[in-house]
């Protein structure tokens, strides 16, 4: 779809706040080991007041409340470090989320590796609070800092015969403790359709709530795809393939049947051991309905026209 004039969820740009992270007595350790007096280590932490602060410019906003920075980085889906909920926050401080190569091949015109710290440093970072939907029915509001997925596609100018867009997880048991357990056929990997990455919505996040990604966020680069099940938005990633066919994915592959390829968020479509009418939004007490694409149908409905989602989950 042509993204004709301006979506009302982007924010004119002299309307755009731009997000000023002040130094604090915390943040003072943080740029100790960004002038490199302290190792990397320091930095690598799973407690977010002690992350790197980025900059970014406000271009896609809600006027929902963004869910307590404390529920976003200690509820986490992060299978690689365990399946409870709590696991995460207390164990991927063994990821060391720097330096980080991130490799962009496959059929491209120009591959890419590259340096993800220096990567961060040098982008036009974008503010983007987008809503969140687990396919368990849970959602949050969640203030990303990063940048359109598109930015990369344009990039590495991807070759005609390239139709979707194959991304992986690392996969390291030294670093992380879960996957030596076979809860997921390692690593973890999704995909999207070409139209579907190269949508405005489609979001490559560096960081959240103004600071560098937590380790159990997905550190330190991760997808956001705001209108499909929260699996889909594949953590910690080391690996972008632009191939031909529909990739196989981690969750399709390990029950195709509850998890389809497409995962769009939509009511009338229950998971097979539950309802998807409803939601419970983390921080509020009474559920809420959970809406088509997770409320951003304007901006992408189009994208299926005339495919059944009911077949196409
Ligand atoms: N590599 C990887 N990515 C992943 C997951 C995972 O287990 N491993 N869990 C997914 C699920 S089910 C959800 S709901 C979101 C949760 O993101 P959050 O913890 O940042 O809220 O990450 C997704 N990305
Ligand atoms: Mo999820």
């Amino acid at each position: 779809m042509p993204y004709h004039s301006r979506p009302d969820w982007q924010l004119p740009e002299r309307e755009a706040t731009p997000v000023e992270i002040y130094a604090s007595r915390r943040t003072f350790v943080a740029s100790l080991a960004t002038a490199g007096l302290l190792p990397s280590a320091a930095i690598a932490s799973t407690d977010p007041a002690k992350l790197t602060p980025l900059k970014a410019r406000r271009t896609i906003a809600t006027s929902e409340e963004p869910t307590a920075l404390s529920a976003v980085a200690s509820y986490n889906n992060f299978y690689e470090f365990g399946l409870g909920k709590d696991d995460p926050a207390r164990n991927a401080h063994s990821l060391k989320p720097s330096p980080w190569t991130l490799k962009v091949g496959g059929l491209v015109k120009k591959p890419l590796t590259i340096d993800v710290d220096q990567w961060i440093a040098k982008a036009p970072l974008e503010e983007r609070i987008l809503r969140l939907r687990c396919v368990e029915g849970w959602s949050m509001v969640i203030p990303w800092v990063g940048f359109p997925m598109s930015a990369l596609i344009k990039a590495v100018e991807p070759l005609g015969s390239a139709k979707y867009v194959r991304f992986t997880t690392l996969a390291d048991s030294g670093q992380m403790p879960g996957i030596r357990f076979p809860a997921l056929d390692w690593p973890y990997r999704e995909g999207l359709r070409m139209d579907e990455a190269m949508n405005p919505l489609t979001t490559l996040a560096v960081g959240l709530y103004g600071r560098r990604l937590p380790n159990q966020n997905g550190a330190p680069l991760r997808l956001v795809v705001p209108w499909k099940y929260g699996f889909k938005s594949i953590k910690s990633i080391v690996a972008v393939d632009f191939v031909e066919r529909q990739p196989l994915t981690s969750w399709n592959q390990s029950q195709p049947s509850e998890y389809g390829f497409f995962s769009n968020v939509n009511p009338d479509v229950d998971h097979p051991r539950w309802s998807q009418a409803t939601e419970r939004r983390i921080g509020e007490f009474r559920r809420r309905k959970t809406l088509p694409f997770n409320g951003y149908g304007e901006q992408v409905a189009s994208l299926y026209k005339g495919m059944d989602l009911q077949k196409f989950f």
